[in-house]
């Protein structure tokens, strides 16, 4: 006789942390999705090719409208809840991601040393045809014959869940930094080149666990009321039933009062828990993505006929002046920590070596869009300006100022400077940039999210530490809307 059914102690533990992790990332990233609340099969996106959307904004045919005009309140379900608060819901959902990853690896290592694994990992053919038998015995309401160790169904599923979800929502995250594709264009691959593919079964993942996790529970709480209590807890079935049940409820317990406090602490304080979480985070970002730099190769086909636009031309008397002269008396500064303060004029910065790239534009909010640049790169720049060996960081300063009256400008860091496919660019698809593209000249910085790559620009400063710029965060919508520095997952 087998003895009975058991868990050991670490599975107990590591399955309860996965619980935790799941709502926080199905909750986070419900809020993330919804900043720009579509879903796509290509890459270049309108506001009308989407297989999926969620809201019923429609955006308007005869004037300009914006990203940021699209996007919808998830409503109290998300996390934290409210219009664009992606920003914070994306350092929980990072954070949460690294805990998750840890948990499933010592859980794997686990399996894998102690034997356990022999208990989801299906070795027989049969499997399929008895799971499907338990699948109708369930359908019918009846409780499968008790087993020693995991029914057919369960056994396929959890292995389902092991070694096909988990890698495959782990894959289609990755593939949406820019960061990983801009260096590694060929990982997109994987989803037919498009990153929305990626986005799209990122999504379609969490709805699986979504749908794994409700049925789970009812499941076990329907039909193994006592024995699920039991392994949940103490993973055994000899123990008390009166003590697992207390545990049991103490944990779920603990999981929705977690989550109120999540919420109501991020809503209450989004620049302290952008500073907690990132500080968690951030080192495990710069580390495997902080090196990586753009070598994006599209061709002229995959431009896209349609680019959105984030963030509205400058109405200020400034920019609409010089914009009246086609930016003849525009120029370009470039000073703060450098040997030799510039002014450039457009002219100037024509004159320069010119190079042309094709890339893929992402924005944090979704959309993506391919585009060709043509401009100087920011390296040679520097060749004329040459910064001093304490300046860390650029600040790329623009025209356009909020109701608030605050000035849009972005930080990066001078390495970032260097990477090959960072310009200063004065065209878009072969023809003079736009207006609200970023005339007269925006910054390219293709291994980062949109919101790096200022638009409209005005001045470029090299400082040691941003402290004293803006709010101090190291960019307008890092100080506005929470978003993480690093722009690069
Ligand atoms: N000056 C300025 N630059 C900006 C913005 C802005 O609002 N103002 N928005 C940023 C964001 S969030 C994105 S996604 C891109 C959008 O670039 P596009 O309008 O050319 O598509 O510009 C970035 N640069
Ligand atoms: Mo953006």
């Amino acid at each position: 006789m087998e003895q009975s059914f058991s868990l050991p102690m670490i599975i107990v533990i590591a399955h309860v942390i996965n619980l935790f992790c799941l709502v926080i990332l199905i909750r986070s990233g419900i809020q993330i999705l919804f900043d720009h609340p579509k879903l796509y099969w290509t890459d270049n996106t309108r506001d009308d090719n989407h297989w999926l959307r969620f809201g019923k904004k429609i955006m308007p045919k005869d004037k300009l409208w914006t990203s940021l005009d699209e996007a919808e309140d998830p409503g109290k379900l998300a996390l934290p809840g409210g219009n664009h608060n992606l920003g914070s819901a994306r350092h929980w959902h990072f954070t949460t991601a690294i805990v998750w990853v840890i948990t499933g690896i010592v859980y794997l290592v686990f399996l894998l040393l102690s034997g356990q694994w022999e208990r989801i990992v299906p070795t027989e053919w049969g499997i399929f045809g008895e799971a499907v038998n338990v699948f109708f015995t369930y359908l019918s309401l009846n409780v499968p014959p008790e087993t020693a160790s995991y029914n057919a169904l369960q056994q396929l599923t959890y292995a389902g869940i092991v070694f096909v979800l988990t890698p495959i929502t782990i894959l289609t995250g990755l593939a949406m930094s820019p960061a990983l594709v801009a260096r590694f264009p060929w990982f997109l691959n994987l989803f037919g080149g498009r990153r929305q593919v990626a986005r799209s079964f990122h999504f379609i993942c969490m709805v699986a666990f979504s749908v794994f996790i409700l049925t789970h529970i009812t499941i076990t709480l329907l039909l193994h009321f006592y024995d699920s209590i039991k392994l949940f807890t103490f993973g055994n079935l000899d123990v008390d039933f009166a003590k697992a049940l207390t545990y049991f409820v103490g944990i779920i317990i603990l999981l929705i009062v977690f989550n109120i406090w999540a919420t109501i602490f991020t809503l209450g304080d989004q620049v302290r828990v952008r500073r907690i979480l990132t500080k968690f985070y951030t080192p495990v970002v710069r580390f495997f993505f902080g090196w990586m730099e753009s070598r994006q190769k599209y061709t002229e086909k995959d431009i896209s006929p349609f680019h959105r636009v984030n963030g509205y031309p400058p109405k200020t008397e400034e920019y609409e002046k010089l914009q009246k002269t086609h930016f003849s008396e525009w120029k370009l500064k470039v000073d703060g920590l450098v040997d030799n303060p510039i002014e450039l004029t457009l002219e100037d910065i024509k004159n320069l070596p010119k190079q042309e790239q094709i890339t893929k534009h992402n924005c944090i909010q979704g959309w993506t869009a391919v585009a060709k640049w043509g401009g100087v790169r920011m390296n040679d720049i520097m060749e004329l300006c040459k910064p001093q060996k304490n300046a860390k960081y650029v600040i790329f300063h623009s025209f356009d100022v909020d109701d608030k009256g605050a000035s849009y400008y972005s930080g990066l860091r001078v390495s970032d400077m260097k990477d090959p496919q960072t310009i200063l660019a004065y065209e878009m698809n072969g023809k003079t940039l736009p207006t609200e593209y970023g005339a007269p000249l925006r910054l390219r910085c293709e291994i980062k999210y949109g919101y790096k790559m200022a638009k409209y620009l005005k001045s470029i400063e090299f400082v040691d530490d941003f402290k004293e710029i803006g709010q101090g965060r190291g960019g307008y919508r890092e100080d506005t809307v929470f978003f993480d520095w690093e722009a690069s997952i």
